[in-house]
């Protein structure tokens, strides 16, 4: 009797609750309030039709009804004509002022929702906008929509491998199974699909940019082509990383020179064989001399010959080479933070006109906090692409609860100064400072075989905020996180709000207890996971973190002043200064600009000592309150989503502790200053602190 009445109940809790997280931000549970559903449900039941069958309109039909289904409990009648008496949902391609392919508009006219578009794309997302409505149980009486994108290439890169591994991935392996393709389509890759189409995404690079030649042999090129025919209805382009050593690696040839005729001949040969397999192919993506993958500088050539050379071999097919910025050289005494700029600013105008430059959002790399590079607003004749990190590579992979939307907004909308004030880097790539061409914002992927495809439960969201900033850069993280919050979680008003306000501070919470004040590469070395201030060697000078904390006797901190390396100057005049002078520099930005004396007096009042420790001491104590906010939804969310962040935020509190403790003792030998109160010095000792990393098996 009572293993059945437990059966009963697991059964029944499973119906109600038990969500693995795969469905996503598409989860399209029973819409609670009867009125409505009622309402949506009239409109539903009849969907017109006024446009022609394509793939696209199957797979935008297709989502009508699994929404109607799930939300509504109805299946839609489509027919072709409907009488303008009746409720209903037109879909229908005309003509909107919109010009751009991928607008839509959504109104009200006479009883119907009507969904009109240029085009089936416009339409597809269109359809997930009014879906997303009635999962937000929206009114949708009296709509007047009107959407586009204000940026054209809106992508996710993969650094997925081909034995399934992915680089810096938290989330299980690689979800493309290239054993298994092209004969079998895994599920997940159609449900991958729908995904990015409902965020609006329209490009994926599928391979790692330390790219294995062999994803552009004849054998997996069969295999990418059976990738791009799922995708293709849902308007997602497929690209692929690039290996620049390729002619030699699997060509056959003696070199890789981008000038070699031969070498030319190849790439062109290989850019046509790939169009007439995917005739909707996106382009390259290329890592080129930058941490020990080839490149043209291999044979005395610069970026600009060996972007040209691709660029050319894919303009026939109106493809595109996507370049990165990400470049540095191992010089101790050198300023890595200057070298994208140093290497990319004399280049500017040198590239055809089917190349982009993609730069990370920061100078050195995907740090918790970093200025913006210099090449945004720099750049005027090259356009140039915003490539954020998903994956937490430096974020506290994923057991550390961090939504990262507030750190791209930061980034997003800083001036540039560009051509005055008021050029944000949002502006800037949009296209509008110096009219780009093309513009693209990238998201490096956090995405893998994990049931609930992100591991930390709460990293979808910046999956999702990727998405939406793509499609508008100036939208806001708050207005982002409600959203978001709105469409994973069918709970009330009060706990929507808790997790909203947890999801906005959270990535604060992580900067106070590992990097406070603008620190930055401190992390372990080559895993990046765990602090490791103490790192001196590595096999690179600019790999290690006293490279970049510079802390002794007198202070801590990168003097990238005119007294120092002088980077600052690579900013317009305007920005420089706002970071120049130590005493109005913000907190935020301190050591990432300026070194500073232990005892020097801050704008808070404290010490730099004082105030460092006492954001470490207040970060750990902030995770103990986002443990506290948690356990308030407690019953009003998903049990299993529950109760997998819980356990999450115990490690995370463990491993914020690890942070403060390391960083504390290790810094504490230079200021030689006390841990004052409130604040206790560390139980630990900083030998036994140090000695983590291997207990935390990271290595
Ligand atoms: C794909 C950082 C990461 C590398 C990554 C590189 C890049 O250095 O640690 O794993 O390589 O960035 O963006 O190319």
């Amino acid at each position: 009797m009572r293993i059945l009445l437990l059966l009963t109940l697991s059964i029944f809790s499973f119906a109600t609750f038990a969500d693995d997280g795969y469905r996503l931000w598409l989860k399209y549970d029973k819409v609670k309030n009867e009125t409505k559903r009622k309402a949506y449900a009239a409109r539903l039941a009849n969907i017109e039709v006024k446009l022609e069958q394509d793939p696209t309109l199957v797979v935008i039909l297709e989502e009508l009804k699994m929404a109607s289904q799930g939300m509504l409990g109805i299946t839609p009648k489509v027919s072709k004509t409907l009488a303008a008496t009746l409720y209903g949902v037109t879909l229908e391609i005309s003509t909107i002022a919109d010009k751009k392919p991928e607008a839509y508009e959504i109104k009200t006219i006479n009883k119907h929702s009507v969904i009109q578009a240029n085009t089936t794309q416009g339409l597809l997302y269109g359809t997930f906008a009014f879906i997303q409505l009635l999962q937000q149980e929206e009114s949708i009486t009296s709509l007047d929509i009107k959407s586009s994108p204000k940026i054209q290439l809106r992508m996710l890169n993969h650094w997925d491998n081909n034995n399934g591994t992915i680089e810096r991935g938290y989330a299980g392996m690689s979800m493309w199974k290239w054993y298994e393709l092209p004969e079998r389509i895994d599920p997940r890759y159609i449900a991958y699909a729908r995904s990015n189409a409902s965020i609006g995404i329209n490009g994926t690079v599928l391979n790692n940019v330390n790219a294995s030649a062999r994803f552009i042999t004849s054998e997996y090129l069969g295999k990418v082509k059976a990738l791009a025919d799922v995708y293709r209805p849902y308007h997602i382009k497929v690209y692929m990383s690039v290996n620049f050593a390729s002619p030699k690696i699997i060509g056959g040839l003696k070199t890789a020179d981008p000038l070699d005729p031969e070498v030319r001949a190849w790439w062109k040969q290989k850019a046509d064989e790939i169009y007439e397999l995917i005739p909707d192919f996106g382009g390259f993506l290329v890592k080129a001399n930058s941490e020990g993958e080839p490149g043209p500088m291999d044979y005395g050539r610069t970026h600009v010959d060996g972007a040209n050379m691709l660029a050319e071999a894919m303009a026939p097919h109106h493809g595109l080479v996507i370049w990165r910025a990400f470049v540095y050289n191992a010089d101790p005494n050198g300023d890595r933070f200057a070298a994208a700029y140093n290497e990319f600013k004399p280049f500017d105008g040198k590239f055809m006109s089917n190349v982009i430059i993609q730069v990370k959002n920061g100078p050195i790399d995907f740090q918790v906090r970093e200025p913006i590079s210099p090449l945004f607003g720099a750049m005027q004749k090259t356009p140039v692409s915003m490539e954020f990190q998903l994956t937490q590579e430096y974020l506290g992979w994923a057991t550390h609860w961090v939504y990262e939307a507030p750190m791209f907004e930061e980034n997003l909308q800083t001036d540039t100064y560009a051509t005055g004030k008021g050029n944000t880097v949002a502006d800037v790539i949009m296209g509008k400072t110096f009219n780009y061409p093309i513009t693209s914002m990238v998201g490096v992927a956090n995405t893998g075989s994990d049931r609930n495809w992100t591991g930390h439960p709460m990293a979808q969201a910046n999956w999702f905020a990727l998405g939406k900033l793509a499609w508008n850069p100036n939208n806001t993280s708050k207005q982002i996180a409600e959203e978001w919050v709105k469409l994973t979680f069918n709970t009330d008003a009060e706990s929507q709000k808790t997790i909203v306000n947890l999801m906005l501070n959270s990535r604060e919470i992580y900067v106070n207890y590992t990097n406070p004040l603008g620190l930055h590469h401190v992390m372990g070395e080559s895993h990046h996971f765990g602090p490791e201030p103490w790192v001196s060697k590595a096999p690179r000078p600019d790999w290690t973190a006293l490279y970049y904390h510079k802390a002794d006797a007198s202070g801590i901190g990168f003097d990238r002043t005119n007294t120092g390396s002088k980077t600052l100057q690579q900013y317009q005049p305007e920005l420089r200064k706002l970071y120049e002078n130590v005493d109005t520099c913000p907190l935020e930005y301190l050591l990432w600009f300026h070194h500073v004396a232990w005892d020097k007096k801050l704008s808070s009042g404290r010490t730099v000592w004082d105030e460092m420790v006492s954001r470490y001491y207040e970060g750990v104590k902030s995770v103990e309150k986002m443990q506290a906010e948690w356990a308030k939804v407690k019953g009003k969310v998903d049990e299993e989503t529950f109760e997998n962040v819980e356990a999450r935020l115990k490690t995370q509190l463990k491993e914020a502790l690890w942070w403060r403790d390391a960083s504390v003792l290790y810094f504490q030998k230079f200021s030689q200053m006390p841990v004052a109160a409130p604040y206790q010095k560390p139980t630990r000792t900083f030998e036994e602190v140090k000695k983590l990393v291997d207990v935390y098996h990271v290595h």
